[in-house]
């Protein structure tokens, strides 16, 4: 391929936003805007609204040699909630044996994406292997689903029709997709050992499922969630139990991200309640780089006993910057 071609070709590639096609949508209050930093909105920054946990350096995603690695599968599973055959993209971590069982992630993607979406905005499996190896994350499986639970789940044309898709999967995950991985998987198969966590779309999704099936997840993390999130009191009516349930809430978005006042409203119900959370805002828009970050913190703490302050973690050092400019949304 002409050296021109090829680089024009990765500068495109590099600035494809989550979001496929904006297209024009007539409903949603919420016009998407093509500006940098992905949805319109008025970002409004209160006293809480600081960064908790430093960007790690871009390393968090590149290969390394001479580490045990895991495997990426992309598994198909029968959905009587959507009435078809439907594929969610499964990372097992090194040395997966069916003589231990493991702790599950279950990872959801933004509007403009499928099943494939973390891979390629995060290599998840890189990112989970180089967590593994330096021994700050737990073996455990992480599972992709494909969130538009409907039969044609691609994310063509104007992806915001496909919303309310996304509030069908709360059928297809709990119905469908967690027994297929507990059936097929050797999987550990209580609360604690299930965690829930997204991006935009996916965020809301967690948080609306999550945060109302305390019974069957006890971690759960929003980064940049979506319109589609419900209202704090329709999430947490029950704050005491919330309280006594949860072993993690992480929300994050990025300062520069229109949709921040989501997570906003959230975080400071949940001040007002009483209901222990991490909340990071860092300086980044509605992009990869945010929902990277702030996934390599999230998986950190999954299914250990609560450990540091956010002030006392570390991150390895690292001479590169974290985002090129082209990396932001
Ligand atoms: C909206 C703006 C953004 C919306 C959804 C999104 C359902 C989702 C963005 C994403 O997933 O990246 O008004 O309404």
């Amino acid at each position: 391929m002409p050296r021109l071609l090829f680089l024009i070709l990765l500068a495109a590639s590099l600035k494809m936003p989550a979001l496929a096609q904006p297209g024009s949508q007539s409903e949603n209050s919420e016009q998407p805007s093509r500006r940098r930093g992905g949805f319109g909105g008025p970002i409004e920054l209160g006293p809480d609204d600081k960064q908790t946990y430093p960007d790690p350096p871009a390393t968090i995603t590149r290969k390394r040699d001479g580490i045990a690695r895991g495997e990426l599968e992309m598994v198909e599973y029968e959905s009587k909630t959507v009435g078809t055959t439907r594929k969610m993209n499964v990372y097992t971590p090194p040395g997966y044996s069916n003589e231990k069982k493991y702790p599950v992630l279950y990872l959801l993607h933004g509007i403009g994406g499928d099943e494939t979406e973390w891979q390629r905005f995060a290599t998840s499996d890189v990112l989970f292997d180089n967590l593994i190896a330096d021994g700050k994350a737990v073996p455990m499986i992480v599972v992709m689903p494909n969130g538009r639970a409907r039969k044609n789940d691609r994310a063509e044309g104007n992806v915001f029709e496909s919303a309310p898709a996304f509030a069908v999967f709360e059928q297809d995950l709990l119905n469908d997709v967690i027994p297929a991985i507990e059936s097929r998987y050797s999987v550990k198969q209580d609360r604690e050992n299930r965690a829930l966590a997204g991006l935009s779309m996916g965020g809301g999704q967690s948080l609306n499922i999550g945060l109302t099936h305390v019974d069957t997840f006890a971690w759960i993390g929003g980064f940049s969630s979506a319109p589609n999130t419900k209202s704090p009191e329709e999430l947490v009516p029950d704050p005491a139990k919330a309280k006594k349930q949860l072993k993690l809430l992480w929300l994050s978005c990025g300062n520069k991200d229109g949709l921040i006042r989501i997570s906003q409203r959230l975080q400071r119900y949940l001040n007002e309640k009483d209901v222990p959370h991490i909340w990071n805002v860092d300086s980044y828009g509605h992009d990869p780089t945010h929902w990277r970050n702030n996934l390599y913190h999230f998986a950190q703490l999954l299914f250990k006993p609560p450990t540091d302050e956010p002030a006392n973690v570390k991150v390895p050092d690292d001479d590169s910057k974290n985002a090129a400019p082209s990396d932001r949304g």
